[in-house]
């Protein structure tokens, strides 16, 4: 029986392009997100290698209950992506809607840590299994309206580095891969609250990063030897770079 791999946010982007990248190398991928039917559709194209698994990340109840369906012989993971993610909005923190940051952190922080809290027992009794969870640059680079993602994402590197503290001498690695701007996806539609157009021109005349290239780096990684971790992986398109110093007036 080949290697388990378990996914969240696999009903689009990074998720997507990761579950079917490992399932043509041959791995067995547990795809989880919300909309069954996305996942069904995988499914159906990926064959009996992929099982779909919904979950609300977001719900401890919930991710209690999808985990606890799983049959025995899915049941041991090798490697945990936690990439299911969002961002809400781009408005400035003092006009930003709470509800929002309240998804946010609910999604990207919490959904994060029941996953890892939930699946890191099995890999240390087994003294090996890998966590790679999805950061983003927002974690390190702050931009106007970046507000609570950028803080979201700077939690997944921290807690990334301080897992790493606790897990010495477990066998078990973690990494955080911390991607710029990448097109392909659903990111910027969910952020625009389904604005298509607004979400476009944010990639427009850019040559982004795909999914196709995270999910390349989610494998690179996995395939190390395994006594070798790689604790932050930070990649951009080459057409993304750095601000100079914004001065406002006073
Ligand atoms: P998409 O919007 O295309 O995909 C997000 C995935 O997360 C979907 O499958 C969605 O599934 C799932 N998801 C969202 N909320 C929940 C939830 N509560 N429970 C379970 N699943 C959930 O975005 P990307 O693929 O672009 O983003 C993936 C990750 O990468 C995110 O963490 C994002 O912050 C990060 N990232 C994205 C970048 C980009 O430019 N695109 C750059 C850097 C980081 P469903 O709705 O079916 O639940
Ligand atoms: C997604 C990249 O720059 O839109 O994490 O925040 S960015």
């Amino acid at each position: 029986m080949s290697e388990v791999i378990l996914v969240t946010g696999a009903s689009a982007g990074f998720g997507e392009a990761i579950a079917r990248l490992f399932v043509s190398k041959g791995y067995r991928v547990i795809g989880a997100a919300r909309r069954q039917d996305k996942l069904r559709d995988l499914a159906h194209e990926l064959g009996e290698r992929f099982y779909p698994l919904q979950m609300d990340v977001s719900d401890k109840d919930s991710v209690d209950k999808a985990l606890a369906l799983l049959p025995k012989d899915w049941s041991k993971i090798s490697l945990l992506v936690n990439n299911a993610g969002l961002a809400l909005g781009l408005d400035k923190a003092y006009e930003a809607d709470f509800k929002d940051w309240e998804t946010m952190i609910m999604t990207n922080v919490m959904g994060l840590s029941y996953l890892t809290r939930k699946l890191l027992p099995q890999m240390v009794a087994a003294k090996e299994g890998y966590i790679i969870n999805i950061g983003s640059t927002a974690g390190s680079y702050p931009y106007p309206g970046g507000n609570v993602y950028g803080a979201t994402k700077a939690f997944v590197k921290q807690f990334s580095l301080n897992l790493r503290a606790d897990l010495a001498g477990s066998h078990v690695r973690v990494s955080t891969i911390e991607p710029g701007l990448c097109g392909g996806t659903e990111f910027s539609k969910v952020r625009f609250k389904g604005d298509a157009d607004r979400a476009k021109q944010v990639y427009e005349g850019v040559s982004s990063l795909q999914p196709e290239d995270i999910a390349n780096a989610v494998l690179w990684l996995f395939q190390q030897p395994k006594h070798v971790n790689v604790n932050r992986l930070e990649l951009m398109p080459v057409s993304q770079s750095f601000g100079p110093w914004h001065l406002a007036e006073d």
